[in-house]
């Protein structure tokens, strides 16, 4: 008798034969660990069914961002209506920008909720990437957990990608456990960072399985910069910053878990981190891990981490093929309900880091729109952090676009995390501590520790206008300027003023 996998193989052009071309897709994938090559295949569907003037459109879900694989190849059939909750792909972002992708901007944590209860449109079709699937409906998923089990339990039909390129070793990896909805939930017993509280699969209905094709391919490699000295000195205040919290008792000696964001800045820090004798071993309860991880590995300073995803480059993803069975004792990727989940985070006391496109002199903090109205990515889980942390972090260079923009303004163009979630913000030039200060006096901090040389005082001139006109002095905006730096960039291409010729 054939088993599951060879029952129902089939090739990615078979499967696309069998996808409606108007439909709700629910992928795997959070940052790695998406299905590579159906997607493909869907697309050259799409693409000869509008040839033949067909009227096509889909809903894309997935955990967070993914490759080109799947988000680039699906944007560019331009039938692409709906996304979320995450993405960082120029093709999606474009169209998100030009009006043509209905982007849905939502906590990571809030997703599986949105889906159990139908806010969103059901699931026809969920397509997940694994390393193996059992008879019994058991599928063991590679690198990222994300949404995937929620997506599974809730889809219609399910087609797998048994990717060959990752080892069998990931099995074990994971921690598969879906919390149960109000009034039923029970509280979730995590209370250290390796805790397992499920299974290592995502149980499904063989049933429901309707296809599986092999493939045999890398997730596009996150390549990281090495620590520029921008993202050094952030690092650098961020890491003296724990330590002086440890001398005044605020965080325990033998530190608390710590969440790291993506990108290059989050990956600094934990470099840094590695190589600062003053920092013995830590743990992480995170959504992503990135390369960092393995210099804090070498250094003997990583005790656990907790992630949703593995987030390598391909020397990373190699170096976790060489080592998959010594690393299983080091990780634990869970879906993005656990890994984002507020009471966990809350309970476990996290020093939360993550990176802010431009912040205000009030402490409110955008992370995803440039200049108010384009999309950059979304807030993927830095609200869920940064809300519900021990202590939160937000970090980011003081300047962008060659020192055109300031990242600290009068008021930010969109608020993401408002100024009772912020605590304490970084830029290369120092690090402003917010807790227990006023607006006013967090404007003072802000402006003299984190702002450029450059723009304190154009930030102190609109701190002082505001002090004398406002009609409140608690928070003094002048309301006639907020926006006047984002209008002038837009106008002029810089934030700074353009000296007046006359004398
Ligand atoms: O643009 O590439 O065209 O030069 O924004 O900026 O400095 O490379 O920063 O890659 O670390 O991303 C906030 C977007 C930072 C990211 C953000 C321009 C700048 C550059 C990127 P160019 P950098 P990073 C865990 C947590 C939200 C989600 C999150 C993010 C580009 O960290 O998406 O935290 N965060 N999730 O030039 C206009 C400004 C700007 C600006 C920078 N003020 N105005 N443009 N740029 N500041 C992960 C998940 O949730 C999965």
């Amino acid at each position: 008798m054939l088993n599951l996998i060879q029952s129902r193989l089939m090739s990615a052009e078979d499967v696309a034969e069998r996808l409606p071309t108007r439909c709700t897709i629910a992928t795997s994938g959070f940052t790695t660990g998406y299905p590579k090559v159906i997607p493909g295949a869907y697309a050259r569907k799409l693409h000869e069914a509008q040839e033949r003037g067909e009227e096509c459109g889909f809903n894309l879900y997935t955990g967070a961002s993914t490759g080109d694989e799947l988000d680039g190849v699906l944007a560019r059939t331009n039938a692409m209506k709906k996304r979320l909750p995450f993405q960082s792909t120029p093709d999606v972002r474009d169209r998100i920008n030009r009006g043509e992708i209905e982007f849905l901007d939502i906590h990571l944590s809030h997703v599986p909720r949105y889906i159990e209860h139908n806010i969103l449109d059901p699931i026809d079709i969920a397509i997940v990437e694994a390393v193996d699937v059992t008879p019994e409906g058991r599928i063991y998923l590679t690198t990222s957990s994300g949404m995937t089990p929620t997506y599974i339990k809730y889809a219609k039909e399910v087609y797998i990608e048994l990717n060959r390129h990752h080892p069998m070793g990931l099995k074990g990896y994971h921690d598969v456990f879906l919390p149960q909805l109000p009034p039923e939930g029970r509280p979730i017993h995590i209370t250290h960072t390796d805790d397992r509280i499920g299974v290592s699969y995502v149980a499904c209905n063989p049933t429901k399985i309707k296809g599986i094709v092999e493939t045999n391919l890398p997730d596009a490699g996150h390549e990281f910069k090495s620590p520029d000295s921008v993202c050094t000195r952030i690092a650098e205040f961020v890491l003296d910053f724990i330590l002086f919290e440890i001398s005044k008792g605020r965080i325990p000696a033998q530190y608390l878990p710590f969440q790291s964001g993506v990108g290059n800045i989050a990956n600094a820090v934990l470099a840094c981190l590695a190589q600062d004798d003053r920092f013995h071993e830590i743990e992480m309860y995170t959504e992503v891990v990135q390369d960092s991880i393995f210099d804090l590995l070498d250094a003997d300073k990583l005790r656990f981490a907790s992630t949703s995803a593995l987030t390598f480059s391909s020397e990373g993803t190699a170096r976790l093929h060489r080592e998959i069975d010594e690393l299983r004792a080091k990780f634990v990727i869970r879906p993005q309900e656990i890994s984002n989940n507020p009471e966990v985070i809350r309970r476990m006391g996290i020093i939360s880091m993550n990176t802010a496109l431009e912040v205000d002199i009030f402490g409110n903090v955008n992370s995803t729109h440039v200049l108010g109205s384009k999309m950059m990515n979304g807030i993927g889980g830095s609200g869920d952090f940064a809300r519900n942390a021990y202590i939160s972090i937000f970090m980011s260079p003081s300047v962008a676009k060659r020192g055109d923009i300031s990242a600290f303004v009068p008021m930010v163009s969109h608020v993401d995390h408002n100024e009772h979630s912020t605590q304490i913000i970084v830029s290369e030039y120092g690090l402003a501590d917010l807790r227990g200060l006023s607006p006013k006096r967090r404007a003072q901090e802000i402006i003299e520790k984190c702002a450029h040389p450059d723009y304190r005082d154009m930030l102190r001139d609109y701190l002082d206008t505001g002090l004398r006109h406002a009609p409140g002095k608690h928070t003094p905006h002048d309301l006639r300027h907020t926006f006047d730096w984002h209008l002038r960039f837009l106008e002029t291409g810089s934030m700074k003023y353009t000296p007046t010729t006359e004398a």
